[in-house]
């Protein structure tokens, strides 16, 4: 299977779709909530999902798309190229703030990340990664992670979520965690934090609970550049329903599993 030019597709069709998104003055249309009052979606993440899924499924017949506003029923099928696609990821900054929010796009096989292409619309900043390739930002090749001191660490995690989803113990050592490093970011957007950290402008991001198309994108980049991403809590797996979610630089990210794991 030729992935780079499965990447490139990828980031023709995030490009285009990437179109609708452009003018603030259709963002508002049609907001609604899903599970709680806080959590949105647009007309515009459904648009995104469905112009994509046409576009796989033409270039790619045979390949199966997993989104987050699509339909959920069908097991993935084996030995089948997936497409793990979030439309818009940090809808409320799309709603709210019209910045940091992205498309997302990982392909897999065979259990493995392949392609990662992340599109940061605003900032126009295309994140994109093929296995084995190394990663890239707007073209340009990412380094790899260096060691990073904890305590010189900038840490990325939603603080509304980590006080309202932390298991037994978690909050307080979280505590611990943010008087240790040197700086807490919160963007809203998780793909976009995750591949922040690939990029070097982050050092881990925690997530209390993810699901695939969140990280399936930006785990191909952080594997690209030496990084971490994995649960945050041992026993766990990632790619089921839901999963918490921790990737960081290598030295960054033990440190905070250990705590979290005693
Ligand atoms: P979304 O915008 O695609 O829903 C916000 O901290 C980050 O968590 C965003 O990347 C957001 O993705 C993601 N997220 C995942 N599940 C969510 C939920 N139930 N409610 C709000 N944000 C969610
Ligand atoms: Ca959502
Ligand atoms: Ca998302
Ligand atoms: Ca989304």
């Amino acid at each position: 299977m030729d992935w780079t030019a499965i990447k490139d597709r990828a980031i023709s069709f995030i490009s285009e779709a990437a179109h609708r998104l452009y003018d603030p003055a259709i963002r508002k249309l049609d907001i609604e909530t899903k599970e709680d009052a806080d959590d949105l979606v647009t007309e515009n993440d459904f648009a995104v999902q469905r112009f994509l899924t046409k576009k796989i499924k033409e270039a790619f017949p045979g390949h199966f798309v997993v989104g987050e506003e699509g339909e959920h029923e069908e097991r993935i099928p084996e030995h089948t190229v997936t497409w793990f696609i979030d439309p818009i990821d940090g809808t409320t900054n799309y709603v709210h703030q019209y910045m940091n929010f992205a498309i997302s796009i990982g392909i897999y096989f065979e259990g493995e990340g392949k392609v990662g292409v992340i599109y940061d619309v605003i900032a126009d900043e295309m994140f994109t990664a093929v296995k084995g390739e190394g990663a890239y930002l707007n073209g340009k090749k990412l380094l790899p992670r260096r060691k990073v001191n904890f305590s010189q660490a900038i840490i990325g995690f939603n603080a509304r979520w980590l006080v309202g989803r932390a298991r037994p113990g978690t909050k307080e050592v979280f505590a611990g965690i943010v008087r240790d490093v040197r700086a807490t970011r919160s963007y809203g957007s998780a793909s976009l934090e995750l591949a922040y950290i690939a990029a070097g402008r982050l050092d881990a991001y925690v997530n209390m609970r993810l699901s695939p198309w969140d990280y399936a994108g930006a785990a191909v980049l952080i594997a690209e550049t030496g990084a971490e991403c994995t649960p945050l809590f041992r026993g766990d797996q990632l790619f089921m329903e839901s999963c918490t979610v921790l990737a960081g630089e290598k030295h960054v990210h033990e440190e905070i599993l250990n705590r979290c794991n005693e």
